[in-house]
C-alpha cells in the first residue's frame, strides 16, 4: 500500500489539516501517517482556542520513524506553528525525502492578503526554503503573492483585466526559477468577477504546461477547502494521476460540499459538508 507522511496539525473543529487530510488520502487508499504539529481545540479563526504546540515532539516521529525503517512515497506539509518548525520539516525531508518521493509544500502563512498568526518575515524566508524543496506547492493567493515577494492589493487590485491569471502565472515561475527541482505551482482560490457573476478558480503551473479550473462563487470562504484540495491533489498524485486530472478532481469534490455548506448556512469557521462526498473519491 502506498504510503504518506501528513505533517499537519490536528484542530478539533474546523475541519481542516489532519481531519481535513486523514479521510481523504485514507479514502483513495494511500496510508496516512499523522506526524502533528500542534493539537488545538479549533482552528485559529475561532474567536478563543487552546493550541498545544508540538514543536519538541516532531523530532521523536523523525527518528522513531527512521528506526522502523520505513519509507513514505509522499510528504505532505501544511499548517507548521511557528519558524522553529521548519527546521524539523527540513530535518524529516533529509531522512525522508527519497528519488521518486513527491513532497507537496502547502506554504500555509495567510489569506486575504494577510499573515495568519503565526507566521512573519521570518517564517515567510522558511517557508521560500521549504518550498524550494517541494515538487508541487499548494498556496493561495497570499501565500503565492508572500512567496513571490509581490504586493497583494496590487496583483488583485488586476483581477478585472483579461491577463489576470498570466500575471498570477508569471509570478509561479518566479518561485518555480528558484526550486531545487522541476515544481508544479498550483494557486488555489483565484476569485475572478465576470458580468456580475463571481468565480473561484485555480491555476496549475509547471514547465510547459497551465492551465485554469473555475467553479461558481458561494460568496464565502470556509475553513480548510484549501487542504481538502490539496489533499485530494496529493492522493491523486500518488495515485498516478496527472496534474490536471488532480486538480480537476480536487474542484469538483469540493464544489459541491462547499455549495450545501452554503445553503445549510454552516458557518465559515466550521468548514464544509466534505464527509458526504468523501466516496466521490473512492
Ligand atoms: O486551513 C489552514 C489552517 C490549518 N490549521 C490551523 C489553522 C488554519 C487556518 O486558519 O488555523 C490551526
Amino acid at each position: 500500500m502506498k504510503r504518506v507522511a501528513l505533517i499537519n496539525d490536528l484542530s478539533g473543529f474546523g475541519k481542516c489539516s489532519l481531519t481535513a487530510a486523514i479521510p481523504v488520502i485514507s479514502v483513495m487508499g494511500i496510508q496516512a501517517c499523522p506526524l502533528p504539529t500542534a493539537v488545538l481545540t479549533a482552528q485559529t479563526g475561532f474567536s478563543e482556542f487552546y493550541c498545544d504546540d508540538y514543536t519538541d515532539k516532531m523530532d521523536y516521529f523523525t527518528e522513531q520513524w527512521k528506526k522502523m525503517g520505513v519509507s513514505f512515497d509522499g510528504i505532505y506539509s501544511g499548517y507548521l506553528a511557528g519558524t522553529s518548525q521548519i527546521a524539523k520539516v527540513m530535518h524529516f525531508l533529509e531522512q525522508f525525502q527519497e528519488e521518486g518521493t513527491l513532497y507537496l509544500a502547502d506554504p500555509v502563512m495567510g489569506d486575504h492578503g494577510k499573515f495568519y498568526s503565526m507566521a512573519n518575515d521570518e517564517f515567510l524566508a522558511g517557508m521560500r526554503e521549504l518550498s524550494q524543496m517541494a515538487d508541487v506547492i499548494t498556496p493561495n493567493l497570499t501565500e503565492l503573492c508572500f512567496l513571490a515577494g509581490a504586493d497583494y492589493e496590487a496583483v488583485t487590485a488586476c483581477r478585472h483585466e483579461a491577463d489576470y491569471t498570466d500575471r498570477i502565472k508569471s509570478l509561479c515561475e518566479r518561485i518555480m526559477a528558484k526550486a531545487k527541482k522541476p515544481q508544479t505551482v498550483v494557486v488555489t482560490g483565484i476569485l475572478i468577477e465576470k458580468e456580475g457573476v463571481e468565480y473561484v478558480g485555480n491555476l496549475a503551473v509547471s514547465a510547459g504546461q497551465c492551465f485554469y479550473v473555475e467553479t461558481r462563487y458561494t460568496g464565502i470562504g470556509y475553513s480548510g477547502t484549501g487542504d481538502l484540495f490539496t489533499s485530494v491533489v496529493c492522493g491523486s498524485l500518488i495515485n498516478g494521476l496527472s496534474v490536471r486530472e488532480a486538480v480537476e478532481k480536487a474542484t469538483f469534490f469540493l464544489q459541491e460540499a462547499i455549495e450545501e455548506a452554503a445553503a445549510l448556512e454552516i458557518p465559515r469557521n466550521h468548514g464544509v459538508q466534505f464527509e458526504k462526498y468523501l466516496f466521490k473519491l473512492l
